[in-house]
C-alpha cells in the first residue's frame, strides 16, 4: 500500500501579497489584471472569497460584489522563488515530489511511513514546517493514492488536514459532488446528472457495462476513481523539458482580437520564465479548451530556438490563426 500527500497553498498569490505588504492583511486581496482591461481574478484572499469571488471571475463582477477590494497585480518571479522554497520543503520528507503547478506537489512518503509515524502525522509535519519557514500555510490530503489526496487537500481549506485512513476511500468520496473527480468537467456532470448520478458514491455504485455505454473508454476509468481506486504513480519531475503558462477564461470568447491578446499574455509569462532559467525552446505548442472542455495541440518546431516573448506570441499566433478560421 502506499501513502500519498497532495499539498496545496491556501489562496496563493493573494497570500503572498498579504505576507509580504502587511497593510493586506486580514483584508479582502485580489490578484488579478485590471477591470477596465478586463482582467480576471487570479486569486482571491479568504476575506475575498466570502463575498462570493473565486478565481477566474471578471474583475469587473469581483469589485461588484465586494467594492471595498484591494487589487493587486501578480508578481510571477515572487511567487515561483515562493514555490521553489516550498518544493524543496517537500523533498526534505521525501525524493518523490511531483510538482503540479506553482502551488502545488503530490508527496509519495510511503517509505518515511513507521508505526510511530503515519502518515497524518507526516501531514501534520508537512504543514507545520512550511508555517515556520515560510509563513504561509498550506493544505493537505493523505491518502492512498493521488486522486484521493488531491480531494482531501481541497476539501476543508485553507489551513487543512484531511486523512483519508486506508479502506475509507469509498466512504470518504461517496457523499461528494461528482465534480471532484479528475476528468469530470461540467458537460460530463451534466450528463450524469440527467442520469440521476450527483454525487461519487452514486458513481461508485454503477457497473463497469453502465459507465462503458454511456462515456466510452473514459467510462470505466471514471467509475475505479469513483471507488477510490488510481494507481497512478508519483513522477519526480526529472530535467525540466518544457515551460509553459495557461489560464481559464472567466466567460467563452472566440474574439479574435481578445485571444491574440491573450496570447501575448502567456507568451510574456513563458519568456519570463524562460529567462530565469536561461533557456530557449525548439517547439512552441500551443493548448486550447474550449467550451465544452474538449482540449487539443497545437504545435510547430522552429529554426532558431525562441525565448523572447515576441518570438514565442509570434509562432503561438501562427498556430492559433487557422483555429479560428470559420
Ligand atoms: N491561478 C490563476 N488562474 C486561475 C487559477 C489559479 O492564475 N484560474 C493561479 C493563482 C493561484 C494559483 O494559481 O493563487 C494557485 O491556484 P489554486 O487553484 O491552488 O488557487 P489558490 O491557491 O489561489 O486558492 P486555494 O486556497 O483554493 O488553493
Ligand atoms: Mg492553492
Ligand atoms: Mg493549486
Amino acid at each position: 500500500m502506499r501513502h500519498i500527500l497532495h499539498a496545496d497553498f491556501d489562496a496563493f498569490y493573494a497570500s503572498v501579497e498579504q505576507l509580504d505588504n502587511p497593510n493586506l492583511r486580514g483584508k479582502p486581496v485580489i490578484v488579478g489584471g485590471s477591470p477596465e482591461d478586463r482582467g480576471v481574478v487570479a486569486s482571491a484572499s479568504y476575506e475575498a472569497r466570502r463575498f462570493g469571488i473565486r478565481s477566474a471571475m471578471p474583475m469587473r463582477t469581483a469589485f461588484q460584489r465586494c467594492p471595498q477590494a484591494i487589487r493587486v497585480r501578480a508578481r510571477f518571479d515572487r511567487y515561483g522563488e515562493v514555490s521553489r522554497r516550498v518544493m524543496s520543503i517537500f523533498r526534505d520528507f521525501t525524493t518523490l515530489v511531483e510538482p503540479l503547478s506553482l502551488d502545488e506537489a503530490y508527496l509519495d512518503v510511503t517509505d518515511s511511513v513507521t508505526p510511530e509515524r503515519p502518515p497524518g502525522r507526516i501531514g501534520r509535519e508537512l504543514k507545520a514546517r512550511v508555517k515556520a519557514e515560510l509563513k504561509l500555510t498550506i493544505s493537505v490530503g493523505v491518502a492512498t493514492s493521488k486522486s484521493v489526496a488531491k480531494i482531501a487537500s481541497d476539501i476543508d481549506k485553507p489551513d487543512g488536514l484531511t486523512i483519508v485512513p486506508p479502506g475509507s476511500e469509498c466512504e470518504f468520496l461517496a457523499p461528494l459532488a461528482v465534480e471532484k473527480l479528475w476528468g469530470v468537467g461540467p458537460k460530463t456532470a451534466a450528463r450524469l446528472a440527467a442520469e440521476a448520478v450527483h454525487t461519487i458514491g452514486d458513481l461508485a455504485a454503477q457497473s463497469e457495462e453502465w459507465c462503458r455505454v454511456r462515456f466510452g473508454k473514459m467510462g470505466p476509468e471514471m467509475r475505479l476513481l469513483a471507488l477510490g481506486r488510481d494507481d497512478r504513480a508519483v513522477v519526480v519531475d526529472r530535467s525540466r523539458k518544457s515551460v509553459s503558462a495557461e489560464t481559464t477564461l472567466s466567460e467563452d470568447t472566440d474574439d479574435p482580437e481578445a485571444l491574440y491578446e491573450l496570447v501575448n499574455r502567456l507568451s510574456q509569462r513563458v519568456a519570463r520564465a524562460l529567462g530565469r532559467r536561461e533557456l530557449r525552446g525548439r517547439t512552441v505548442k500551443l493548448k486550447l479548451r474550449l467550451a465544452d472542455f474538449a482540449t487539443f495541440t497545437r504545435q510547430a518546431t522552429v529554426g532558431e530556438p525562441v525565448g523572447s516573448a515576441d518570438e514565442i506570441a509570434m509562432a503561438a499566433t501562427t498556430l492559433l490563426r487557422p483555429e479560428l478560421e470559420p
